[in-house]
């Protein structure tokens, strides 16, 4: 059983698509473990995109993280780390295939309405970086 963390970016929240993401993740059979709404500042959205930080776009990702409130969640399933990519598609929503939450919903590659872990290191990472364990359904504590 693996877990990945899920983020509902500003685009999708403002366009009024949380409700449609969620449902996507719940038709798939993947669990919700851990969910709450919060807006971060700069230095937060900077922090998490520290990996980003030599990208030209690092400064216009930190500005649109921290424009308004994201949704930001724990998926728990078989394989979820790989499955929750897929669904996502592609980081640019002209390459992102028909279905996928990104082909439905993101506006352009920057404002691309969910982030995903990619790895299971960074899903553990970005999970302790929202969540402590009393945050997370299931965690024994
Ligand atoms: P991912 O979200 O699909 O894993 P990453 O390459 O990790 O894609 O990039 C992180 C985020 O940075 C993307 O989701 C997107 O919001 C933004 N981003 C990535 N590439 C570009 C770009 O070329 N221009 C503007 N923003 C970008
Ligand atoms: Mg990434």
């Amino acid at each position: 059983m693996e877990r990945t963390l899920s983020i509902i970016k500003p685009d999708a929240v403002s366009k009024g698509v949380m409700g449609k993401i969620i449902d996507r993740f719940e038709s798939e059979g993947i669990r919700i473990v851990a969910m709450k709404m919060i807006r971060l500042t700069k230095k937060e959205a900077q922090a998490f995109y520290a990996v980003h930080r030599d990208k030209p776009f690092y400064d216009s990702l930190t500005d649109f993280m921290s424009s308004g409130p994201i949704v930001v969640m724990v998926l728990e399933g078989e394989n979820v780390i790989a499955k929750n990519r897929e669904i996502m598609g592609a980081t640019n929503p002209k390459d992102a295939k028909p279905g996928t939450i990104r082909y439905e919903f993101a506006t352009d590659v920057e404002k691309n309405a969910v982030h995903g872990s990619d790895s299971p290191q960074t899903a553990m990472e970005e999970i302790s970086f929202f969540f402590s364990k009393y945050e997370l359904i299931g965690t024994e504590r």
